[in-house]
């Protein structure tokens, strides 16, 4: 073939903008190999955080976050932790206040260190206390307080990387005009009894506070699932589908004994170590762990995990709703006679 007419053929389609499939590199292209997993250890990163008070305020900057970045992002712009999950640290300090605003993204905040802080949702006050899963669904009014004595640091999870992707990033600064109308969470807290005029068609949980002590309990009766770990999902009491459309959350608890039989799935997955110690393999990692560390678990890695002394809990958020809705969710698990 003469070259300079095939030259000529590809720039005539390039200025017409089209693309020869057959020359596409993307082309029924597998991925490649799964992410290694990320580890942020609490002692490591407790000291960074305690910059960010010197460096600056909620007053100045509306909230006081570090992100946890990927080391997969490919620029600042790139706000991901793992797949479609971002996760980062929020801190505020006794007296101060973030004010309220509202965005499409789903997020959620779990409670890690300090007390004292309220978060307020489309008017609802939340407590936040060590352990505590407080819902900031999309398009609920939030804001933040802390009427306490000493900092206090939580997990932000937020679907943010689905909204960039699929263009549906909107925000709204306070005031707040109007304010949505709310069921107490306490209409929600006789177990299996539900309030019937509730009249929402919101999708997330009518429930804004799970807090930490009912998720324990919770635990304590949870039948082991068949990788041998004990698993609570967070749900919408009226639907008993996930909390929050776009996130999933559950609270894993590993119990002293032999690790934990290899799972693997396309969610992607990023944890915070609540309490105990213990260990997990992930893909070719192998990383221990203690309170308030944070690690992912990115899709695709073979997974397991060991408690080194006594019942260890991890709080798991992650992306596998959005697969399950779309057909895409693919859950495994190695059984040991495989
Ligand atoms: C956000 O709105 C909050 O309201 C925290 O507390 C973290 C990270 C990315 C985008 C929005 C908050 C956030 C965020």
């Amino acid at each position: 073939m003469d070259t300079s007419r095939a030259d000529d053929i590809r720039r005539a389609w390039r200025a017409a903008h089209l693309s020869p499939l057959w020359e596409s590199p993307n082309a029924h292209k597998p991925p490649p190999g799964p992410r290694e997993a990320h580890q942020w250890r609490w002692s490591e990163l407790r000291p960074l955080l305690e910059l960010a008070f010197e460096e600056t305020s909620p007053a100045a900057v509306e909230r006081r976050v570090l992100q946890l970045m990927s080391p997969h992002s490919k620029s600042d712009a790139d706000e991901f932790t793992a797949g479609n999950v971002l996760a980062a640290i929020q801190c505020l300090l006794p007296g101060e206040t973030a004010r309220p605003h509202r965005h499409t993204m789903n997020a959620l905040r779990f409670m890690l260190e300090g007390s004292g802080a309220v978060t307020i949702v489309d008017g609802k006050p939340c407590p936040m206390e060590f352990g505590d899963l407080i819902l900031t669904p999309g398009w609920c009014w939030h804001q933040h307080r802390h009427d306490g004595s000493e900092p206090v640091l939580w997990l932000d999870v937020l679907d943010v990387p689905l909204h960039a992707y699929l263009g549906t990033v909107v925000f709204e600064p306070g005031p707040i005009a109007t304010m949505p109308h709310t069921v107490e969470d306490a209409a929600f807290s006789s177990p299996n009894i539900v309030p019937e005029a509730i009249g929402s068609t919101r999708e997330h949980s009518p429930v804004f506070r799970y807090p930490y002590a009912d998720a324990v309990r919770a635990l304590a009766h949870a039948p082991l699932s068949a990788d041998g770990t004990r698993r609570v999902r967070y749900a919408n009491p009226l639907t008993g589908a996930g909390a929050m459309p776009l996130l999933d959350s559950t609270m894993l608890q590993i119990d002293e004994g032999p690790a934990t039989l290899p799972t693997r799935t396309n969610a992607n997955v990023v944890c915070a170590v609540v309490e105990g110690h213990g260990e997990s393999w992930i893909g070719s990692r192998h990383i221990t762990w203690g309170p308030r560390d944070i690690f992912t678990l990115p899709q695709r890695n073979w997974v397991s995990h060991r408690s080194l002394g006594g019942a260890a809990r991890l709080f798991a958020v992650s992306d596998r709703d959005v697969l399950r809705r779309l057909g895409l969710l693919s859950e495994e698990i190695q059984r040991s006679d495989a």
